[in-house]
């Protein structure tokens, strides 16, 4: 591990990085782990094999021993040359971040976050979620021997998500109301319980295991940035730690460039989406955000400070899709290419064909839509499809039900 300090997003004020709980003290902005990139050069790692820790010398985990790790990182970036023609685009990919060990880019930052959970002596681990967070922190505390409390939405959770949770044996509270209020109330018992230590996105070290995904996009496309990386948007984790990931790649010089950076968001679940296209500097939380992608049903976004910051200087924008455009996209690439990812997931791709009716993404353009959960997340799914989809039943007694049969394929 290189040497880090814990930074004020807002005020640069340093943090001491034991116990710096998780808002700055002087001015209670966001905090943001700092390696400092001056005169370093690209370590040795060539050979090692893409996952999360290849990029060791850059995560904040003092000792090897701590690392709890389920092979994490390492997902396919995959060409998409059928939809993209269906898109209009000569080079499109999917990084593909189902493909981790709970099914969710969350395995990135929760490895690492629970490392240092272990490095900081900690037992008990928290976390409010809309569903993959607490998979993901269920399994690895799990792994860790620790002792885990997940605080969900009640009713609004994906069934595959509930499933992992229970299996793994972690407690799961259900709160009435949606995201913001179960995020609320993991403050407040964080707050309380000093030795409930909290897992979500405001954890700094959680973030920095999520920028490995810029690292390994840099690494797959052999150091070449790609113009335009489109991303789901829901707390707003995920862009803004991929975009100080490509910053650091370009700190080093591996990359010469960064890309422009793109969140989508369901329609009604849009706080960002709305400041970016107002032009605003702050977002408005909304009230009851609905949407049929339930992991990006968020109206509060807690990083909204660092989003809005990593759109800016990358010049990018955000977009919002319908929930039809958002199934009409996962049936898409489940059909094209054979990738099945959950709505969430598919809000790159539905926001990718709208940027591109609209003329703001070009042809020519590099795009790289990540596609963030696996669809067997969400089996429920299954009643939205149209019934063309989901086959005809038959009961075959005799030659001439089969003949019928035989006529239909
Ligand atoms: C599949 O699990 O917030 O913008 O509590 O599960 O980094 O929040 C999940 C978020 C995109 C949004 N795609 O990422 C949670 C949670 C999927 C997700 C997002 C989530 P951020």
């Amino acid at each position: 591990m290189w040497h880090y300090t814990l930074q004020c997003f807002e005020c640069q004020r340093e943090s001491p990085t034991r116990e710096a709980g998780f808002r700055c003290k002087t001015c209670g902005g966001l905090l943001e782990a700092k390696f400092d990139l001056a005169g370093r050069r690209k370590p040795s790692w060539d050979r090692r094999h893409l996952s999360v820790w290849k990029y060791r010398e850059l995560l904040p985990i003092e000792r090897e021993e701590s690392i709890i790790s389920l092979a994490e990182g390492g997902t396919g970036l995959h060409r998409c040359q059928r939809l993209g023609r269906k898109l209009g685009l000569r080079k499109l990919y999917v990084k593909n971040e189902g493909e981790n060990p709970t099914g969710s880019f969350k395995d990135r930052g929760m490895t690492v976050a629970i490392s240092k959970a272990k490095e900081l002596g900690k037992k008990k681990v928290l976390c409010a979620s809309t569903g993959n967070t607490a998979a993901s922190l269920a399994a690895y505390s799990a792994r860790a021997g620790m002792e885990c409390i997940v605080l969900v939405p009640k009713g609004k959770v994906a069934g595959g998500k509930l499933l992992q949770v229970t299996m793994h044996g972690a407690r799961i509270i259900q709160v009435k109301g949606d995201f913001d209020k179960a995020f609320a109330t993991a403050l407040e018992l964080a707050d309380r319980r000093r030795e409930l230590y909290l897992m979500n996105s405001l954890n700094p070290y959680r973030l920095e295991g999520q920028k490995t995904l810029a690292f390994e996009i840099s690494d797959q496309l052999d150091s070449k940035t790609p113009d335009t990386v489109i991303l789901p948007v829901g707390n707003g984790g995920n862009i803004s730690a991929s975009w100080k990931g490509f910053t650091e790649f370009q700190q080093l010089s591996i990359t010469k460039t960064r890309p422009r950076m793109i969140g989508i968001q369901a329609e009604k679940a849009a706080p960002i989406a709305t400041a970016v296209k107002g032009k605003e500097s702050k977002i408005r939380p909304i009230h009851d955000p609905q949407t049929i992608a339930t992991a990006i049903r968020i109206g509060s976004p807690v990083n909204w400070p660092k989003v809005l910051k990593a759109i800016k200087e990358s010049k990018g924008t955000a977009e919002t899709v319908t929930d039809l455009e958002i199934l009409q996209a996962q049936r898409d690439l489940a059909t094209l290419e054979g990738i099945f990812v959950e709505p969430a997931s598919a809000t790159s791709i539905a926001g990718l064909k709208k940027l591109r009716a609209s003329g703001k993404v070009d042809p020519s353009e590099t795009v790289i839509c990540v596609t963030t959960g696996h669809g067997l997340k969400d089996p429920s799914v299954l009643e939205r499809l149209p019934k063309s989809r989901t086959g005809y039943n038959l009961e075959i007694t005799d030659r001439s039900d089969l003949d019928a049969l035989e006529r239909i394929l």
